[in-house]
């Protein structure tokens, strides 16, 4: 693993603009040294002590200064924190200075990326800070500070232990070439392996949930033209975000707004209403609605209540009304998780669906009013825990480096599973659990090649 820069680094830790107070950070060897020429008074570990911030006889500004020796402090260095006034032009001098004395800026994240080479955080501990900073509502707040006190990263440890005492069982079974099937069927491989691979499945759900919570679901709004679906996103986003008018094909283009709602937050696309076009810009707009339908968590079928009471064929008017849309969608409908489309029928106030009609389908549904604003939260419940995993709430946040991560992990199981019930031999089982057990250190950062630690601190704000 890379060793940690060894140099001084400075960074302004608060958000920058004007503010009461702002934080100057230092981190590494002679931190105090530098922080102390700049205060009269002594510095004393881990006590407050105000100064003026004094460089070549200039006052620079005043406040407080704290000393936290390493290694008990976030970085596992000397830090200084030197907290002065909020004001970006006081800030830049105390910072100049510093870097005229020896410090030099720090990189974004570089704070973080020192605590985890000192061995202060695990690698998901460093992305949770940065999902914490980056929390859109309370519910992903509170989970990204169980990520930070490590939840996630026991499991992922724990998970990692059952593994490596597996692959001992697995290794000794190979010194022994004629007794290998009996090694390991003494030993109860096969269902110690799948025990893992249903308790990786378990935490692969709850990181899936745990990543939507931290990055938001992506709900798509789509159907055809003039059914509601600019209505529907102006209704859930509280604002006039969508151009909303009676001439079928008003909207072109995807819209994308932002929304926290019960705590989750979600990403609303709106999307250009399907149909057959001669109009060229209509064509593309059409066609960014079926791309959008891959990339989406879910998809929201948007009908009007008023055109399925113009059906004929009324017994079965939604279940038309679903594979029309379906139709229209084309391919990005098929590759669809059946569990990530949700139906939503509006404009109930005009038209109150037969609902016996209505019930016969098997798909899920909701009832809305996106004019008189009937039926949102429900709508929105339901397509958020329209899967039953996803009815758990997320304990951790997690990224999709960690889902992409346990998928990999669960498969290499699997695929040791079948190696062993094809008497393929312990070298082969060995090799796919010894590629799982890395896998599932790559996570938490035991294994963890350069390129990726630079990735995952390049997106960290500067200061942390
Ligand atoms: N009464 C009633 N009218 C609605 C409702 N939702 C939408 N409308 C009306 O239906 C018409 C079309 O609404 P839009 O939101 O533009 O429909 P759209 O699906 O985005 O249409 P395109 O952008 O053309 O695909 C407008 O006149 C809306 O006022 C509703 O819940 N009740
Ligand atoms: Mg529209």
């Amino acid at each position: 693993m890379t060793a940690p820069d060894t140099d001084l680094i400075c960074a302004i830790a608060t958000p920058p603009g004007e503010g009461g107070v702002g934080v100057i950070r230092l981190s590494g060897p002679g931190a105090k040294n530098l922080a102390q020429s700049f205060i009269r008074n002594k510095l004393h570990s881990r006590q407050a002590q105000y100064s003026r911030f004094v460089a070549d006889g200039e006052v620079l500004d005043d406040g407080i200064a704290l000393w936290f020796p390493g290694p008990n402090s976030f970085t596992g260095e000397d830090v200084v924190e030197l907290q002065g006034h909020g004001g970006p032009i006081v800030q830049q001098n105390l910072l100049q200075a510093l870097c005229t004395r020896g410090a030099r800026l720090a990189r974004p994240g570089e704070f973080s990326e020192r605590a985890f080479l000192n061995g202060k955080l695990d690698l998901v501990q460093a992305e949770a800070i940065a999902d914490l900073i980056a929390a859109k509502s309370k519910l992903a707040a509170k989970a990204a500070r169980s990520s930070l006190q490590g939840v996630f990263s026991a499991q992922v440890a724990q998970l990692a232990a059952r593994l490596l005492s597996l692959r001992v069982e697995i290794e000794a079974a190979i010194d022994f070439p004629d007794e290998d099937i009996e090694i390991l069927q003494q030993a109860e491989v096969g269902q110690k392996l799948a025990g893992l691979s249903e308790d990786i499945h378990t935490l692969l759900r709850q990181a899936e949930q745990g990543r939507r919570l931290s990055q938001g679901l992506t709900i798509a709004l789509v159907g055809e033209p003039n059914v509601g679906k600019s209505s529907l996103l102006n209704a859930l986003a509280g604002e006039e975000a969508a151009i909303v008018t009676a001439i079928p094909g008003t909207t072109r283009d995807l819209l994308k707004v932002d929304v926290v709602i019960d705590g989750m937050p979600l990403r609303l696309v709106d999307t250009a209403g399907l149909r057959e076009s001669d109009d060229a810009v209509e064509q593309i707009g059409i066609e960014r609605a079926r791309q959008q339908i891959d990339s989406a968590d879910r998809v929201a079928v948007v009908l009007a209540a008023t055109d399925l009471a113009k059906a004929d064929d009324k017994a079965n008017v939604l279940d038309n009304c679903i594979a029309r849309a379906r139709a229209q969608l084309g391919t990005a409908a098929d590759a669809l998780n059946a569990n990530a489309l949700h139906i939503v029928i509006n404009k109930i106030d005009l038209h109150e669906p037969v609902l016996p009609l209505v019930k016969q389908s098997q798909t899920q549904f909701s009832l809305v009013s996106a004019t008189e604003q009937k039926g949102l939260k429900e709508f929105v419940a339901a397509l958020v825990n329209n899967q039953s995993a996803d009815a758990e709430v997320a304990t951790f946040t997690a990224r999709t480096r960690h889902v992409q991560a346990l998928t990999r992990v669960g498969s290499l199981l699997q695929q040791a599973q079948q190696a062993l019930d094809d008497q393929a031999g312990p070298e082969l089982v060995a090799e796919d659990c010894q590629l799982a057990h890395q896998t599932l250190g790559e996570i938490v950062g035991t294994i963890s090649p350069d390129e990726l630690l630079g990735e995952i601190f390049s997106n960290f704000c500067i200061g942390k």
